[in-house]
């Protein structure tokens, strides 16, 4: 994928893309809105992509990989260069350890490095025993009633901040399988308490200038209790660790009907939203296309962030990542897809009027505020986001030029027998 094919591409859908930024914008005007000032903030938008997502993920009942697929982390970097030349937003990709452990992390620095790309959040993986290793996570991992195996757990933490370190990460995110399938299995508060002594652990060596991320999850593997189960057991962590440790929030990780939007503003007041693992679900953690299910919900859950920002609330810098598994999707094409999705969500949620949403708020007028609300989402922000992408250099159309580029049909060619274990999601 070359400077050329993306002019190429745009060359076709400029005129059409001019006519309707130019409708665009004269509709924003009318309501006082500058549509250069939100190009531009949508254009800083940035999300990591995660290793794991480039490959065709699968379920327990299994997996159907299509042809092109990247055999090693350097070829899921190759990728991910392409979808960042495309969108010009997805400059860092977020490694899992060990599905995509490099055997010498400074070489596979300088490789992302010559592609444009660098190392978001790293990912430690307590929730699978691997090849070699001496104890078990069956029964749990940070939460394990036996000292040697949160021994070996605490130590693979040491050593994804180490691979982290060198590939120029700065955060660590850590999500625990860790919980009981039947009431009595295990002691419900010292569980926790076992979490958090190894998390204290892991914290106290972590790098001066890292934040450790905890990631909480309702259920599944665990059917009875997780131990890190809502975000308020999260808040605990982070709460207890230090000023260094912050709440991730996955969107898929919440009970059905769960308030999202709210999770995020306590979080944010409370000064320890410390980023995101983007994704959509219909009923549980289906790590679908975010925006593929619930819109509104991505819209009022970028809201609340950009609330935040116009508030200027103090040390608030979420990390942006997605977490999906791309089971029937091309992989490429799902990112594509997503990193349009965020990107439009950011910017409807930038088109909210605070001014008015603040005054029918103080006067209780409850129908203009929500229409307030309502405006902003159903604008039509699909020309505002195409420049957004032109100006970074990447594609008006970034799924059509992907296509018409012939990549995946060259890469299936390129790479045969692909080798690596099924990709997987947290
Ligand atoms: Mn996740």
């Amino acid at each position: 994928m070359n400077r050329d094919q993306i002019d190429q591409s745009n060359a076709g859908r400029t005129a059409a893309h001019q006519r309707d930024l130019d409708a665009l914008g004269e509709r924003l005007a009318r309501g006082g809105v500058d549509l250069d000032a939100v190009v531009e903030r949508v254009r800083r938008f940035e999300v990591a992509i995660p290793s794991w997502a480039l490959g065709t993920g699968g379920t327990r009942f299994g997996r159907f990989p299509g042809p092109g697929e990247p055999r090693d982390v350097y070829e899921k970097l190759q990728d991910v260069a392409v979808i960042h030349r495309l969108t010009g937003a997805a400059p860092r990709v977020s490694l899992h350890i060990p599905w995509d452990e490099p055997d010498d992390p400074e070489r596979l620095r300088q490789h992302a490095e010559g592609l444009g790309l660098a190392f978001d959040a790293v990912n430690s993986n307590t929730f699978q025993d691997q090849p070699a290793q001496a104890r078990s996570y069956k029964f749990g991992s940070f939460s394990h009633t036996d000292v040697a195996v949160r021994e070996q757990a605490v130590e693979h933490h040491h050593r994804v901040v180490q691979v982290g370190e060198t590939l120029g990460s700065r955060a660590i995110s850590v999500w625990l399988a860790d919980g009981s399938n039947y009431p009595g299995q295990m002691h419900l508060r010292r569980s926790f308490d076992r979490v958090l002594a190894c998390l204290e652990q892991v914290y106290a060596a972590l790098p001066p200038d890292w934040l450790l991320f905890t990631e909480h999850k309702p259920y599944e593997p665990a059917f009875y209790a997780t131990v890190v189960q809502d975000w308020g057991s999260s808040y605990l962590l982070a709460q207890a660790l230090g000023e260094r440790a912050r709440c991730l929030v996955d969107l898929g990780h919440h009970l059905p009907n769960t308030n999202i939007e709210l999770v995020v503003a306590r979080l944010i007041g409370a000064g320890k939203l410390g980023g995101f693992h983007f994704n959509d679900a219909k009923y549980g953690d289906d790590d679908l296309t975010a925006g593929s299910i619930r819109p509104y919900q991505l819209f009022l859950v970028f809201n609340e962030l950009v609330d935040a920002e116009h508030d200027q609330v103090p040390g608030l810098q979420p990390a942006h990542m997605i977490d999906q598994s791309h089971n029937l999707k091309d992989p490429m094409e799902a990112l594509l897809q997503t990193v349009d999705q965020l990107q439009g969500a950011y910017a409807r949620a930038l088109l909210v009027d605070r001014a008015a949403l603040d005054a029918y708020q103080e006067s209780n007028d409850v129908l203009m505020a929500e229409m307030t609300l309502q405006r902003a989402f159903q604008a039509d922000v699909a020309a505002l986001v195409a420049e957004a992408r032109r100006r970074q250099g990447g594609a008006l159309d970034p799924i059509g030029a992907f296509r018409e580029s012939g990549y995946r049909a060259r890469m299936a060619r390129e790479r045969v027998a692909a080798a690596y274990a099924p990709p997987q999601s947290l």
